[in-house]
């Protein structure tokens, strides 16, 4: 018999449902370079419904969405103010200035979020040495500080020092939907002072391929140039859209018992001797696992774990991250804490 295999490596793991298999299957379809795929059209004006923003544009992912977002904000040689483990700085292959040519000022966040005071402090004044701020990125929740949540007081803070300064704000909201279920707030509230915003649908909301890019009409038809010169112009991609609308419209209020599994996992890890887990820090659906006190290397640990069909994936030299998503139930949160347990005693 085949081995169960409990994968946290990431909710991008999910597998659809089977009502986004149906709908995928009868998706009505046109060539959406055109603007004739009326199911893409439907999930637009669905995203930017949601998010209380006058347009949407659907891409192939949500590294696309923050690129063709970067492109669209900022001309080349200016500078954006980004948190400094934000997703599209560590992890987009450099897009930022291979692609839109401008510079990053990073800023270490709390627990990811950006406080307001050094976000003034980083904005550049008009002198003819320095590059121009165009732009400030956000991540909500914060990927690499543990699916940590910022909330709408501080989303509010960064918004006022942006609008002081006529600067505009991208929300990397790959995740936005765990922040605003864990804050019991809803999105178009909580992005409010997002000029932009990407979200993902093929993250805990379990959809195959696709996120949004969010924000005022003039924008959105400028970002969709950018996404055609990236090649991003799809044709029949109703067949993906029809997934991503029962994503947003069946899959959001379900991710508090992601958030509980994460919980339950964090609990019952810091109770392993040798682990260490910020509980602080447990928002959302991912956790960080320390293993320095261990005194086990990380590869050696998650080749173990992976003998006993659980995988998670290495986050730094000490590090370990876990994510809990709709294909993992109560059950694997056990099986997990038990092979760790075993993994932790060999
Ligand atoms: N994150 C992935 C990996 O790239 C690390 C993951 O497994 O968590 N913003 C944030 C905050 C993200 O976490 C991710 C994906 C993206 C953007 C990019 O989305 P995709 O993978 O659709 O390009």
């Amino acid at each position: 018999m085949a081995k169960v295999i409990i994968d946290l490596r990431s909710d991008t793991v999910t597998q659809p449902t089977e009502a986004m298999r149906q709908a995928m299957a009868r998706a009505e379809v046109g060539d959406d370079v055109f603007g004739e795929d009326p199911t893409v059209k439907r999930l637009e004006e669905l995203a930017a419904e949601r998010f209380g923003k006058e347009a949407a544009l659907f891409v192939a992912s949500g590294t696309m969405g923050n690129q063709v977002a970067i492109l669209t904000h900022t001309s080349r040689g200016d500078e954006i103010i980004v948190e400094s483990e934000a997703h599209v700085y560590f992890y987009e292959v450099g897009g930022i200035g291979a692609l839109a040519g401008v510079q990053t000022r990073t800023i270490r966040g709390y627990r990811g979020t950006l406080p307001a005071d050094k976000v003034r402090q980083a904005i550049r004044l008009s002198d003819i040495h320095f590059p121009k701020t165009s732009l400030i990125c956000l991540e909500n929740t914060h990927n690499r500080a543990g699916g940590t949540v910022t909330d709408l007081e501080q989303m509010e803070a960064v918004g006022s020092v942006a609008k002081e300064y006529n600067l505009a704000v991208h929300l990397d909201g790959a995740r936005i939907f765990n922040a605003a279920v864990a804050l019991g707030v809803g999105v178009k509230e909580l992005t409010k002072d997002a000029d932009t915003v990407m979200f993902c649908l093929s993250k805990g909301l379990a959809a195959p391929v696709g996120s949004l890019l969010v924000g005022p009409g003039s924008w959105i038809a400028k970002a969709r140039k950018w996404r055609k010169m990236l090649g991003g112009g799809m044709r029949q991609s109703g067949v993906i859209a029809a997934a991503g609308i029962v994503a947003l419209e069946q899959m959001v209020d379900r991710l508090e018992e992601d958030h509980l599994n994460a919980r339950k996992l964090a609990e019952g890890l810091a109770n392993i001797p040798g682990i260490q887990i910020e509980l602080g820090r447990v928002q959302t659906n991912i956790v960080l696992a320390d293993l320095e006190a261990a005194g086990i290397a990380v590869p050696v640990f998650l080749d173990r774990l992976k003998e006993q069909g659980i995988k998670a994936v290495p986050f730094g030299e000490h590090l370990v991250r876990f994510v809990t998503h709709k294909d993992i139930a109560p059950e694997d949160i056990d099986t997990t804490l038990w092979s760790v347990q075993q993994v932790m005693r060999s």
